[in-house]
């Protein structure tokens, strides 16, 4: 039977699934958590501890180490990996992995572990990922040589923006131009992924991912000489070619096959980002499908036709693997904020739920700001989170209407920064791990006045790279996978009409409160 495997590589775990696509089967989901499975990477938010509140690097080994424990569990839970036909690979997106020249010659042993193989050929030890926002400086720094922000945005379909690629590698030559000078390859999580897989010096990054770079021509697909310039010098050499999203890369290296069971003639194809992966996984590859994800940052994207972008500048565009392109809006305090809310009060998610069901839409007037984590949209650059209401609320004496408050909070801030899109849906996709509670959903779905379908399988990401590998390697039409895989489930979340006034009042105010305090 042929089967497919994605792995996604995230933020706090390595999830994989298989599906048999003649059985019509999902037949293996796996899961790697940093925090519980390994702990020695220190990492366990997926992330490295830093006095420095806007620095947020992990430990690329990390990724090697879950990649290989991912493939025990499977052989462990009597999977045989000889099934599998062909892989791809999502990443969370912008983090980047800088290897030395020895990267380009090397094979992996069977007989040690992959991890101390890759040990030896990292040019910088850690990796800057998505959560970062410390490149204010470089960003202006690329803006300005480029010809201003207008123009980085016309170009790669976003603002120069602190988390993306090209920002974080010049705050890499300008802090450590030595180690910079040594680099020989930068891939992003995703390629590097692939090139794990493959051991191909000539691993590419697909034009999906590529877009969260700030470094990609998005009318050309291919690096933008200007950004690259305006970046860092000599960047175009220790760049990865890039290819398209249904580009098979090769075979899967010998390692696998000899320590794993893979068979020797499983493809590789390119890997992408998490979010043009959900896109897949969700079956919202074509226009008119926009899908809200609940997971550690919260996103809503939508397949476009034709590049479209953000005049607000928070918004980016990527490739769509489908072809055409993406549009993603990213807030970066998802699921993190509405935990800290949570153990603030020493509260359980039911009683989270039964906290948001105890409160009516609008929430007697009383508002959050939550912003514990700097915010990517809108852009909030000092953490803070304030309250504005009845004095109870105000002095974090009220649990009800606090939990309430996050959420309506984190609803109205992506209705409103997502209108630049377009017409906005009467149906929504909802995937990520919030999405499996009912009480978030009724408030998403009655701030956006429209019913929400949650998607059967909770990792669309790596599902969505599990389709990809099925269409490129397999051949399979997008059309018939979507209809066999990302089949939303039965029944929906209806929004109430009643809320629809109380929510364009709130909309209004959360807008003046916000001048407060964004940049
Ligand atoms: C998107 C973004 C995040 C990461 C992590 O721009 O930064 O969604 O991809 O999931």
């Amino acid at each position: 039977m042929p089967c497919y495997l994605g792995i996604d590589s995230s933020t706090q775990s390595c999830k994989g699934v298989v599906i048999d696509t003649e059985r019509g089967q999902l037949v293996l989901h796996l899961k790697v958590d940093y925090k519980e499975d390994l702990p020695a990477y220190g990492c366990p938010e997926g992330f490295l501890p830093s006095a420095d509140k806007l620095v947020r690097h992990a430990d690329p080994l990390m990724w090697v180490a879950a990649l290989d424990l991912l493939f025990e569990r499977g052989r462990g839970s009597g999977f045989d990996w000889s099934r599998v036909e062909g892989v791809s690979c999502s990443g969370q997106q912008h983090g980047s992995v800088y290897l030395n020249a020895a990267h380009a010659a090397a094979q992996w042993t069977p007989e040690t572990p992959l991890v101390d193989q890759v040990a030896p050929l990292l040019a910088r030890k850690t990796s800057p990922i998505w959560m970062d926002s410390s490149t204010t400086a470089e960003c202006a720094e690329i803006a300005h040589a480029a010809g201003g922000d207008d123009r980085v945005l016309a170009i790669t379909g976003s603002r120069a923006t602190e988390r993306f690629t090209g920002p974080q590698i010049r705050r890499f030559y300008k802090q450590e131009p030595q180690a910079y000078a040594a680099t020989a390859r930068i891939h992003l999580v995703s390629s590097f992924l692939a090139y794990l897989l493959t051991a191909r010096a000539d691993t590419p990054i697909d034009l999906g991912d590529g877009a969260g770079m700030n470094l990609l021509d998005l009318s050309r697909g291919d690096w933008s000489e200007e950004l690259l310039f305006a970046t860092a010098p000599g960047l175009r050499a220790k760049l990865p070619p890039i290819r398209p999203c249904t580009h098979v890369v090769g075979k899967i290296a010998r390692y696998f096959v000899e320590r794993h069971g893979f068979r020797p003639d499983a493809q590789v194809v390119i890997s992408s980002g998490d979010n043009p992966c959900s896109l897949i996984g969700m079956g919202a590859a074509f226009p008119g499908t926009h899908v809200i994800s609940l997971g550690t940052s919260d996103t809503y994207f939508a397949a476009m036709p034709g590049v479209r972008t953000d005049p607000q500048g928070y918004g980016h565009v990527f490739g769509n693997p489908a072809g055409g392109f993406l549009s993603l809006i990213c807030f970066k305090n998802g699921s993190k904020t509405r935990e800290k809310i949570a153990e603030r009060f020493g509260l359980t998610w039911p009683e989270f739920s039964a906290a948001i069901g105890s409160t009516p839409p609008g929430n007697h007037g009383n508002l959050m700001l939550p912003y514990v984590e700097a915010e990517i949209t809108p852009r909030v650059l000092r953490p803070e989170v304030r309250l504005y209401g009845t004095p109870e609320f105000t002095a974090w004496r009220n649990a009800a209407a606090a939990v309430r408050a996050v959420v309506e909070a984190q609803a109205l801030s992506m209705r409103i920064h997502s209108g630049w899109i377009g017409e906005r849906p009467t149906a929504l996709l909802v995937t990520g791990g919030a999405s499996e509670n009912d009480a978030i959903l009724q408030v998403f779905a009655d701030v956006f006045q429209a019913r929400l379908r949650r998607l059967a399988v909770a990792d669309s990401a790596a599902l969505g790279a599990a389709i990809r590998a099925a269409h490129a390697a397999g051949g399979l039409a997008w059309e018939a996978l979507f209809a066999r895989f990302a089949v939303p489930e039965p029944g929906a979340i209806e929004p109430n009409p009643q809320a629809a006034t109380v929510y364009e009042q709130m909309a209004q105010q959360y807008l003046e409160r916000l001048e407060e305090v964004s940049s």
